[in-house]
Parts: C-alpha cells; structure tokens; sequence
C-alpha cells in the first residue's frame, strides 16, 4: 500500500493524500458519514456518498451546508463529518461545520485552497491540489474533489475489510488512469462540443439526465449552465423523467443524456427513444463507439470507458466545456458571472 501511495504522491496529475492516512482509524470507526457543502461541492458531495456507500459500506448523509446550519440536526461523536469547499471560505459550510464541532463531531475537510478558513478550523484534511479557479464556478475543483473522495472510499473500504485486496488494486489502477483520460477528453472533444454550442445559444431552458453516479454528474452540468449561461437547467435522475420531467419535452427542449456504456445502459436507451418519440433534442455523452445511442442522438460527445464509479469525472468535462461555449456564444463573461462570487462569505 505504501509503494501505491508514493505513486500517487509523486504522480502531479493526482492528488496528495496523507490527511487520509493520518486519519483513517477515525474515519473506519465512524458510524456515520455526514457530507456538508454547498453548490458544486455539494454534488460532489452526492457523488461521495454513491463512493463510500459502494466500497466502504457506511451509511453516508449528504446535506447542503446552508440548510444543515439553521435546524437542529442529529450529529454527535460517533458521527465523521466531511466538509467540501473549493474555497474554504463558504460562510454556510464554515457555520455547519461550527455546528458540527460544537456537538462532538469529527470534522474532515476537503480544500482546494491551503489556510483557507474551513481548512483551518477542520480537525483534519485533503487539499485538492487543484491549483486556483481563475473563474467564479468551481470547475477543476470539482473533478479533483471527485478524485479524493474516490481515494477516501477506496481506502476506507480496503481498511474496515469491505474491499479486498485485489478490488482495490484493481480501483487504484484505474483511478491512476484517470488523469490521462481527462487530457484526452479535453483534446478530442473541444471543437465538437464548440461547435454543438452554437445551436443552442438561443435556448431557454435545458434538461441534464443521468443514472447512478451521473445522476449528480447531470445536477453538476445543469449548474455550471445556469451558473454562467444564465439560461435555466434542471438536472434530474434519468429514471425520475417519467414522474414528471417528461411533461416538459417538446421539439425545443434540448436534454443533456449522460449516457456512457456501465450501470443499467438499456434504461438510458429507452430513455433516449422516449424523449425522441416527443422530439426533444438529444445531446448524448456516449462511450467510443456505442452506435446504439449515438444512432438516435442529435448531437454526440465521446468519452473513454471507465468503471461507473469514475465516469462522472470524464463526463464532467464536456459538459464544463458545453457551459463555457454557451456563456462565450450569448457573449457572458464566463469568468466573472453577473451576480455570484467566488467565495459566498456572507
Ligand atoms: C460553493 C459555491 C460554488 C459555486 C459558486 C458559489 O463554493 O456554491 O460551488 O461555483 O462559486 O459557491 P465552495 O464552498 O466550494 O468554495
């Protein structure tokens, strides 16, 4: 395992991770994982939980910090708390994590940006290592907050014995081989994703589905759309469109379908006929190659094959860079979004 982690530590694409191992007997006995965070880092957050449930088997909550500061909830001692900020200066998840403490809990932090506050006031923690966001909406920070939790899970599961050797070396060798994917996803798709961009820079509102682990890959794409296209999106479970999405879809409804080849891939393609039968527009992230989904598409972006539970860190790129050329056709600044800040301090 140490030979594993000096390859992560000395790999620059992949995070450090010794506030994991300082840590880990803390995290293993908990009884309870409660993940707080707001906006972006609230659906990695989401994701997290898919993670830690999967190979660690421990029950996770995932609440917005801005909620979880104003009631009363039930955290104590035996409770480890996860606190995600890009900046470590959100005021919601500086006041949750107050809370937290102040009942007993265990704090763990996860922050791109070293002394920041929350990174400072948390009992522990990873820094992403992501380098600055240069714009407002959390971005890279994103993905790499997916990478750590990713490790927390893996590590987590391998240690309280709910992930066997063999799984783990398999799942660390994979997620090694994310970084390079993500580079060839940022170089393949770039022109084609600029160039689906212009059909929809009139649009007015968008639909982003998904299932399993990319069903908060969809809330994540429908936000960085608001956030700096200003036009209104809402992320959805795939499987959640026939309870009442599916009322909104029409010839002028483009919907984003995360739809890359793991997880249940014949629910996405019924998804993907029914919303062509009411004519909605089908931006489909697909695997190289899948010629099922790609034949009933409007438009297609490709991404590598990977295990579900890394998938929402290759599809989180085009639909980043489907954002960006949106805001850059309806002439948005995409750096400095009209009413948002970098740090929400208030
Ligand atoms: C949380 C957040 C960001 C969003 C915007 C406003 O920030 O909601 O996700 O992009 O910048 O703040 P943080 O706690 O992750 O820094």
């Amino acid at each position: 395992l140490d030979t594993m982690r000096g390859r992560l530590l000395a790999d620059e694409g992949i995070i450090k991770m010794a506030g994991i191992w300082d840590h880990l007997e803390r995290l293993t006995n908990a009884e309870r994982i409660v993940i707080i965070a707001c906006g972006t880092s609230w659906h990695a957050g989401l994701i997290g939980e898919y993670l830690i449930e999967e190979f660690a088997r421990v029950p996770v909550e995932v609440e917005y910090a801005s909620e979880f500061r104003y009631r009363n909830p039930i955290i104590g001692p035996k409770d480890v708390v996860i606190a995600i900020s890009q900046s470590g200066e959100t005021a919601d998840t500086m006041a949750a994590i107050k809370l937290a403490k102040e009942k007993g809990a265990f704090v763990f932090g996860i922050c791109n940006v070293v002394d920041s506050s929350i990174a400072r006031y948390t009992d522990a923690g990873a820094y992403t290592h992501a380098g600055p966001e240069i714009g407002v909406a959390s971005t890279k920070a994103f993905t790499a907050q997916l990478t750590i939790l990713s490790l927390i899970a893996i590590k987590l599961g391998n240690h309280n014995g709910n992930l066997g050797k063999a799984d783990f070396m398999r799942l660390i060798t994979e997620l090694e081989s994310i970084p390079k994917k993500v580079e060839d996803v940022l170089n393949s798709v770039d022109s084609n994703v600029k160039e689906i961009a212009k059909h929809f820079a009139d649009a007015t509102n968008f639909l982003y589905l998904g299932r399993g682990y990319n069903f908060p890959a969809a809330l994540e794409g429908a936000l960085k759309l608001k956030e700096i296209s200003y036009i209104h999106a809402e992320g959805y479970p795939a499987a959640e469109m026939k309870h009442g999405p599916i009322a909104l879809i029409d010839e002028n409804m483009p919907i984003v379908i995360i739809a890359p080849k793991i997880g249940h891939y014949d629910k996405i393609v019924s998804n993907v006929q029914e919303i062509k039968a009411r004519k909605g527009k089908v931006i489909a992230v697909i695997n190289k190659g899948d010629t099922q989904v790609a034949a009933m598409a409007d438009y297609i972006i490709e991404i590598p094959e990977t295990s579900e539970c890394f998938s929402p860190i290759l599809a989180s790129v085009p639909l980043q860079l489907l954002s960006y050329y949106i805001a850059v056709e309806r002439g948005a600044n995409v750096d400095q979004p009209r009413n948002l800040a970098k740090s929400v301090t208030v």
